[in-house]
């Protein structure tokens, strides 16, 4: 089948991570979505995650921006095109090109994409146009380009099919690539023989299913690969003939042999194994992903990984090579069109006055920069300092995602002009904003994206537009028009945008570029409509496949190159007032700053809270409970989370979600702790890398509530999350108010309402209910300790009679299920530990059957097999 509508149903792509799962789409006429895997996707042959699985949820019109905003006031487009349009070109003639910026993302589709540098680096004549792939990708662009000549990944999913040993260093893959982890989950079901290594200083969910878990010291990577360098260079098994077309080696392979590989932290026996099983196995493939790139030696830690395939001549082969995961679903395609502030388009390098004239030519362009633009830290204080004058942001959420948060929100709320293109007002960024232009969102818009393997597929609209809503790349298009550059803007479709794009990449394939799609320059509209993934190059010299093993690169020699690197410690230095080191990262079923997963209960029911994974005898030293709240502190900031006492987190580093926002918990925004520090190479930022300082939370009052409407919270600690029901919310301070039942009235602004009360002021506990029209609407549960009540169970109540509230837990014949695990089937953590204890359940596939969970989507099966290995120590232990 090929079309790209069957029977109502419209072919997409998850816009979540970077793996880019083909969906089936099918909308009803009251708006809602079902939501399912495409088979005949070759990323995810209908696979999905619980992300992809929940898409449906996230997709109603509840707090969408639906028209544009000039200073918080609803507007039209006329008035915020103009205004935007006529500020940028009123700067520019006053403050030249380099007071303006624009900031964007790797979710932005290609055509997006496109025209906002075109814009920017064509006619405002800048190249002050950077893009969150910065705080994401830079570090592996950058040591791909070191190392191969070029942006380029060799291998793909295929690979994963082939290979005999896969190693993850740096990515959580079960968690934020769940599709590729169940990929080589099932292979390893077909080929036991297949091996899979993780290499993180946590004991991630990845590796509840991996052969060997390597707890490297956080910034280490770079000594381990080194390590395995000198390993295959002792054992005589560089590859002769391969390495005709490489240089560096003995460079790389004599600076390898001096490394000191005691800062990894490894014990030799750990070390041995790792190293054996690589020289041993032939088809290797490493996945890299953030633990590698976001770091101050992030490119170092890319060419330690890149020099060891290459010695071996490892790469462009079957089932092996190296293998940068992206993050965001277009992460790779902006990196082709050249979203980020050093690059020109299709791979072409800014600095290169032929590659500049070509585009210049093509575009006829009347302004070009030779110089690179300002990266996303340095944009962000040029932004501070004044100098950046008019800002456009589209698709992110800086005054979150950036580190150094908090100065970063000073920065855009004292800049002169800012222009946000969001799908929702309520953002920390778009709160900020001068004028707000409503994005269409991505049920809504076409166009086109690549992911981790090179394959661009496309996105289609299955919902209507809703209000005045206008895809990204006609807001760009139309204000580039009002500042005179309409010739060259003059686009009615992404399908033109797109042509134009492959048309430019045929350029860039003259050059000896390896990202040439010029095959695809003369799609006309219904072939670009119903267009199935393809994987690039699509040019007459070659079409998709892997890059390298005919050992030829895209460097002025054509040699691959091998780079001595050698291991560097993070900038942010451990010492006695800041003794921890803070990692930070992702978790299941959130999606970066949640302005989408968050309004799925389903997904807001794996942590409802934000939290700091600490280990056990750090916190036993602090007097830290397992329930109780623990301040962290840096350099930078201070945030308050809920303690997650665990040892999968190695002693002295803890790790916390990037996720939580002003909206949603307001002294739990992570960037606002880390350390603006980057990569000097790629100008990535450290934000695995900061140090910090733990201690207690000194609660006077910790509180717990449900509610069908939204809260109005304003205590020191809050974090809200959507249930069935409505919202429920976390909450604590350090005084405690005077009146409760006064309390409680202002939070759900309930000023009139009948309550049902229970006082104990002795034990200083409040509970609170109030109902209307024999329903629950909300209740409040206050105590001087971490309140203990069933959550899960009373989430569910609003709504309901729910005579018994107050007593904070379910009725003996209701037992509660505690926090959920599988999203997909909504089966807590009690219901499956029952399982397993009382009906002695002891496999994944066991509990699959008795309880549905995990046989959907599959992303909850490393935890329940966690689960299981636990409940067998206990036992082995009884
Ligand atoms: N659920 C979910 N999935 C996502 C996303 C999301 O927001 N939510 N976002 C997407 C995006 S944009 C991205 S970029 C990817 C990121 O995907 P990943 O990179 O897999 O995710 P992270 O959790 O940021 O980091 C991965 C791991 O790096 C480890 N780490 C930290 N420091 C080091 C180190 O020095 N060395 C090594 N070897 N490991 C280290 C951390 O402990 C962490 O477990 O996920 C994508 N997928
Ligand atoms: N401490 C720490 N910080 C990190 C990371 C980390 O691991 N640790 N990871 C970094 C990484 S890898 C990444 S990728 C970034 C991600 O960080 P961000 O990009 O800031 O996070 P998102 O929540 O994805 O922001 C996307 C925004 O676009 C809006 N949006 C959704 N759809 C559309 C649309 O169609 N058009 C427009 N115009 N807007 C839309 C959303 O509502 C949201 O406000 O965070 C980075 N920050
Ligand atoms: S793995 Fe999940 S989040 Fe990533 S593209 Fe597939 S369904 Fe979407
Ligand atoms: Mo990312």
């Amino acid at each position: 089948m090929t079309q790209a509508k069957s029977a109502c149903q419209i072919r997409s792509t998850c816009p979540y991570c970077g793996v880019g799962c083909g969906v089936l789409l099918k909308p009803d006429d009251k708006g809602a979505l079902d939501v399912r895997g495409d088979a005949e996707h070759p990323a995810n042959f209908g696979r999905l995650c619980s992300k992809g699985s929940a898409l449906g949820e996230t997709v109603s019109l509840d707090g969408r921006l639906l028209a544009p905003q000039i200073q918080g006031q609803e507007s039209d487009w006329d008035r915020a095109l103009d205004l935007v349009a006529t500020t940028f070109s009123d700067t520019l003639a006053k403050h030249g090109p380099d007071s303006v910026a624009f900031y964007v993302s790797g979710q932005l589709l290609t055509e997006d994409y496109y025209v906002a540098n075109k814009l920017m680096k064509g006619f405002i004549g800048s190249a002050n146009i950077d893009t969150n792939s910065r705080l994401c990708m830079a570090s592996t662009v950058a040591g791909h380009k070191r190392a191969f000549g070029t942006d380029t990944v060799p291998g793909t999913y295929e690979d994963l099919d082939e290979a005999d040993l896969i190693v993850l260093t740096g990515s959580n893959l079960a968690w934020c690539h769940p599709v590729l982890y169940q990929r080589i989950l099932a292979t390893r079901k077909k080929r036991p023989e297949q091996k899979l290594v993780v290499i993180d200083p946590r004991r991630t969910a990845s590796c509840d299913l991996a052969d060997l878990h390597l707890p490297l010291a956080l910034g280490s990577d770079v000594a381990l690969f080194n390590g395995l360098l000198a390993e295959i260079a002792k054992r005589g098994l560089v590859d002769a003939a391969f390495a005709q077309n490489v240089s560096g080696l003995e460079e790389a392979i004599a600076t390898a042999e001096g490394e000191d590989l005691s800062v990894t932290g490894l014990s030799d026996d750990l070390l041995a194994e790792f190293y054996e099983l690589w020289c041993a196995t032939e088809k290797t493939v490493t996945i890299f992903s953030q633990g590698v790139n976001q770091s101050s030696s992030g490119t170092d830690k890319v060419n330690a990984i890149t020099n060891c395939h290459l010695a071996t001549g490892r790469i462009g082969r079957a089932g092996m090579g190296p293998f940068s995961v992206t993050g965001q679903p277009n992460a790779m395609g902006g990196r082709e069109v050249g979203g980020l502030a050093n690059m020109l388009a299709c791979h072409l390098d800014i600095e290169n006055a032929d590659h500049r004239d070509a585009v210049r030519t093509f575009w006829d362009a009347p302004a070009m920069p030779d110089q690179i633009g300002l990266k996303a830290v340095d944009m962000f204080k040029a932004v501070g300092e004044g100098t950046i004058k008019a800002l456009w942001i589209l698709h992110t959420n800086p005054a979150v995602s950036m580190p150094d948060a908090d100065r970063v929100r000073e920065a855009i709320k004292g800049c002169d002009f800012v222009v946000v293109s969001d799908i929702t007002g309520a953002t920390d960024t778009a709160r900020l904003a001068d004028v707000l232009l409503p994005a269409t969102a991505w049920g809504e818009k076409d166009g086109t994206v690549t992911n981790s393997d090179r394959l661009i597929s496309r996105q289609r609209a299955a919902l209507p537009a809703p209000g005045s809503c206008k895809p990204d790349w006609q807001q760009i298009t139309e204000v580039a028009r009002r500042m005179g550059f309409g010739a060259a803007f003059d686009y009615q479709s992404p399908a033109e945008i797109f042509r134009e794009y492959a048309a430019l990449s045929g350029i860039a394939g003259g050059f000896g570029k390896d990202f040439d799609i010029s095959g695809l320059k003369d799609l006309s509209d219904s072939a670009y409509a119903a267009l199935r993934p393809t994987r690039w190059p699509v040019s007459d010299g070659k079409q998709g496949g892997r890059f390298f093993a005919d050992g030829a690169f895209f460097t002025p020699d054509g040699k691959g190159r091998m780079l001595p690197v050698t291991w560097k410690p993070p900038v942010s230095k451990v010492e006695r007032r800041y003794p921890f080191r803070l990692n930070t990262g992702r978790i299941r079923d959130q999606w970066h700053t949640m302005t989408r997963t968050a309004r799925s209960p389903r997904l807001s029911a794996h942590y409802a809270e934000p939290f700091l994974e600490l280990h056990p005898e750090d916190a036993a030293e602090r007097g830290i409970g397992p329930t109780a709240l623990v301040e962290v502190t840096t350099p930078h900031g201070k945030a308050i989370l809920r303690a997650m006492i665990t040892d999968r987190i190695t002693k002295g580093d803890v790790f916390a979600p990037m996720h939580w926002t002003g909206e949603n918990a307001p002294a739990a925004r992570i960037d606002a702790l880390v350390a603006p520090v980057t990569d000097p190479i790629s100008g990535q930022p450290e934000s695995k890398g900061s140090v910090a300082q733990i201690k207690p939370f000194e609660a006077a009052w910790y509180g717990f509530a449900i509610s069908q409407s939204p809260v109005k919270a304003t205590s020191d600690y809050w974090a809200v999350a959507k249930t069935t029901a409505g919202y429920r919310v976390e909450l604590a301070g350090r005084e405690t108010p005077e009146d409760w039942l006064k309390e409680a009235r202002m939070l759900f602004d309930m000023p009139e309402a009948e309550a049902q009360t229970m006082f104990d002021p002795a034990k200083g506990t409040a509970r609170i209910a109030f109902h209307q029209d024999g329903a629950l609407v909300a209740a409040l549960f206050i105590s001087r300790k971490p309140v203990a009540v069933m959550r899960d169970y009373l989430s569910h109540l609003p709504g309901g009679e729910a005579p018994q509230v107050l007593s904070g837990k379910s009725p003996a014949d209701q037992p509660d299920p505690g926090p959920v695990l599988c999203s997909c089937f909504n089966v807590g953590v009690n219901t499956i530990l029952t399982a397993i204890e009382t009906r002695g359940l002891m496999t994944v596939e066991a509990i699959g059957e008795a309880l549905q969970a995990g046989t959907n989507c599959g992303s909850c099966r490393p935890e329940i097999k966690a689960l299981i290995t636990r409940a067998k120590g206990k036992e082995a232990a009884e």
